[in-house]
């Protein structure tokens, strides 16, 4: 035992983690307000429209998620306004390239 170093300060690790609540089971992986400019549909900004763009839809029309407003502007694929079943659908049909693009 020689590490007898006895750190009378707190480690500054706080400041560096935000507190964890438990309330938050479905959150996207980032909290897109930075861009402005995204592809339609990509819900999480990562730069394409994948799978988890698609859930992350699936999930909020189930009211499983809530989504921001500019990331409902993005997942309006169809342009009429409104974040439905038929935007859910579209991007499906992307997913299985039966449109390449919204
Ligand atoms: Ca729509």
């Amino acid at each position: 035992m020689t590490t007898a170093v006895d750190v009378t300060e707190p480690a500054e690790t706080a400041a560096e983690t935000p507190a964890v609540t438990e309330t938050t089971e479905i959150t996207p992986a980032s909290a897109p307000e930075e861009f402005n400019k995204t592809a339609k549909g990509d819900l999480d900004g990562s730069g394409k429209v994948d799978l988890s763009d698609l859930t992350t839809l699936a999930l909020y029309l189930l009211g499983e998620a809530s989504l921001t407003d500019a990331q409902l502007e993005i997942v309006d694929v169809t342009g009429d306004g409104l974040v439905d079943l038929a935007d859910l659908a579209t991007i499906k049909q992307f997913l299985a390239h039966k449109i390449d693009r919204f």
